[in-house]
This record gives structure tokens, sequence and C-alpha cells, in this order.
């Protein structure tokens, strides 16, 4: 299983590679990385083996952070108490067909597992995204995402694109966005 120890941090280099397209079939071993990316999420997100294993939580995590530059990300959006998720997929290949000029940021700001420091500040993105991406069986999906989800999926592909959350805010003031950007609470 993949534990905060396999997360790589900040300074490392794989963090700002491009990373590579997959081909299909995949391979066993990305096979099994798209498993283990997943149940990481799932692991992060049950508040007893998070503690168990000194997991932060998650809802998202891309194949470059475990130091494996190719462009696979899971993600993991959970939907209120007992109900279904509200995003549950490995992306492999994801990208963003189109994209509303409506811009969108976190109030919170965002974090990063690599990232072992606390940034402040809104990280604007679209606020809705049309995403196209590939399962594990090399079956292609296309689906519109808007609001906390389209950004956790932004977040996911910009890693994939050795970009990291705090490249996007602005250094002279963090807390300015450009004008008529929605601020999600
Ligand atoms: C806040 C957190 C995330 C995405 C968008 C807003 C995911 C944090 C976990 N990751 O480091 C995944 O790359
Ligand atoms: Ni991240």
């Amino acid at each position: 299983m993949i534990t905060m120890d396999n997360i790589i941090r900040e300074g490392h280099p794989t963090l700002r590679k491009r990373a590579e397209k997959l081909t299909f079939p995949l391979s066993e071993e990305n096979q099994k990385l798209a498993h283990d990316l997943m149940e990481f999420l799932e692991n992060s997100q049950d508040e007893k083996i998070a503690e168990k294993y000194h997991l932060r939580a998650g809802v998202g995590l891309a194949a470059p952070q475990v130091d494996r530059s190719i462009r696979m990300t899971a993600v993991l959006v959970p939907g209120a108490e007992g109900e279904d998720p509200i995003f549950k997929h490995v992306l492999v290949n994801p990208t963003i067909v189109s994209e509303s000029v409506q811009k969108a940021a976190l109030a919170e700001g965002e974090g990063c597992l690599s990232v072992d420091r606390d940034v402040p500040g809104y990280v604007p993105r679209a606020d809705r995204i049309k995403l196209r991406w590939f399962d594990l069986d090399g079956n292609e999906h296309v689906q519109r995402l808007k609001d906390y989800p389209a950004i956790v999926v932004q977040h996911e592909i910009d890693h994939l694109n050795g970009i990291l959350f705090f490249d996007h805010v602005n250094k002279d003031n963090p807390f300015s966005v450009p004008e008529g950007t929605l601020i999600l609470e």
C-alpha cells in the first residue's frame, strides 16, 4: 500500500516534469499503480486507517507524486455521509476538452500531499470543464464537471504537467483574483 513515505515532496525534480502519455493495454505494473493510487485515497479518507498509518486525507493523487512520471491520476471526491462518491475514477491520459471563461477558487485555498507547508491564497481555476479521459481498459469517457470536482481534477492534471498549486497564487497579493472569480465555500 502507498503511505506518506512513498509520496515525494516539493523540491523533487519529478514533480516538475511533464509526465509521459500512456499506451494501451496498460502494463500489469501500471494497472497495479492505478489500484494503489485509489486505495491510498480510500485509506486516507477512512478516519481509523488514516490515523493508524499517519495518512493525510486526500481527494486526489497523481502518479508523479509517487515518482512515476506517467499521465495517470486517481480522484475520489466523497459525497455526503452514506451517499455515493461525487466523482471516483482513475484517469488515464486526461485532457480538458473545453473550459468556462468563468473562474472559481476555493475559499480555503488549496493544499497538496507533496507540499508540507501551508501556502495561503486563492488558486483561480476554470469553474467548469469538459473532461476527457481513458479508463484502465482503454475506454474513452467524456464528462462535464463544475465547482469542487472540477477544481480537484485541474489540480491533478497540473501534476501531470509539472505544475504545483502555488504557481497559480498571486505573489504580490495571494488573495487577489481575476475580476468575477467565484469564491467557493
Ligand atoms: C485541494 C486539494 C486537492 C485538490 C484541489 C484542492 C488535492 C490534494 C491532494 N493532492 O496533493 C493531490 O494532488
Ligand atoms: Ni497535489
